[in-house]
């Protein structure tokens, strides 16, 4: 039986330096069905039948570009094995508002780190152990350009693949927003798997509109969602979001040093 690695991250992060590292010449190249956006699909170097998707590059999980739609309708759809998630190592707070999301799939997740040699290069450190144990997924360093680590973060997702176990997301947003999502997912029809009933309420909660299309039964949840949002004082997405960021900031406080090289942004 194939195993299907399911390639994801942020435009520019090095994805196709990746996808062309991982399966040399063995590629097809097509588009997504009833869509302009490119499909590359090809075979894991030395492993016939393992199978790298690489989806299109992407923020975020949400219905608001065609990439996105597309990812996220192959990943809850297709129900890869695993994910491949790389992200760029000079702009990890950024790379990881897609991550977190990744995670609450029900797929498990690898991580690459990508752009290491650049990282090295400012004088940076990412503690990856610790950002594994925050994100609650494996963490890999790689450099697609030079090839560094590149195998073996393939090696990595294809063992978690074979090894299927539960994968649950280790992240809880706030305690009021979780007693939502909970009432949420109870309140799901059985349609929606176990491990994929708390992206559906996350889903939900922010009103996704081309989810709950996909769904058979939606269940009314708009009491619960404005019951929340009266108590915050926030509109439900922008709670998600928030809360995201607030998790983000931890994890990069806990995880990551900045090099004396780095360049100052200002924005
Ligand atoms: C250009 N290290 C370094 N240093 N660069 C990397 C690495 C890495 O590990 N991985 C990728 N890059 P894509 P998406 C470029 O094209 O794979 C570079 O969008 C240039 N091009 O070489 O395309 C990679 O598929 C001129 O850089 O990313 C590429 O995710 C000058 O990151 C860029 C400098 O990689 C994006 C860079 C004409």
């Amino acid at each position: 039986m194939s195993v299907k690695i399911a390639l994801a991250g942020n435009p520019n992060c090095g994805k196709t330096t990746l996808f062309n590292g991982l399966t040399g010449s063995n590629q097809f190249v097509g588009n997504w069905p009833g869509v302009t956006v490119e499909k590359k699909e090809g075979k894991l170097k030395g492993h016939k039948d393992v199978v790298i998707m690489d989806l299109p590059g992407i923020y975020s999980l949400s219905p608001y570009t065609l990439e996105e739609v597309v990812a996220r309708n192959y990943l809850i759809g297709e129900r890869p094995d695993v994910i491949l998630n790389i992200v760029d190592g000079t702009n990890l707070e950024r790379n990881l508002y897609l991550s977190t999301q990744l995670m609450e799939l029900g797929i498990p997740v690898v991580m690459a780190v990508n752009m290491m040699d650049v990282v090295a290069k400012s004088g940076a450190k990412i503690h990856i152990r610790e950002l594994g144990k925050k994100l609650g997924c494996l963490v890999t360093e790689i450099s697609a350009l030079k090839g560094d680590g590149v195998m073996e973060a393939a090696e990595k997702a294809l063992e978690l693949a074979q090894g299927k176990g539960n994968v649950k997301a280790v992240h809880e947003f706030s305690p009021e927003t979780e007693g939502v999502l909970t009432a949420i997912e109870d309140k799901l029809g059985s349609e929606i798997p176990q491990e994929q009933r708390r992206f559906f309420a996350v889903k939900l909660l922010e009103r996704d509109e081309k989810i709950a299309a996909q769904m058979k039964h939606v269940p009314d949840v708009k009491a619960e969602i404005e019951a929340l949002e009266k108590e915050m004082d926030d509109d439900a997405e922008s709670i998600i979001t928030n809360e995201r960021y607030v998790y983000i900031s931890s994890i990069i406080e806990a995880c990551y040093t900045r090099g004396q090289k780095e360049k100052v942004t200002v924005s």
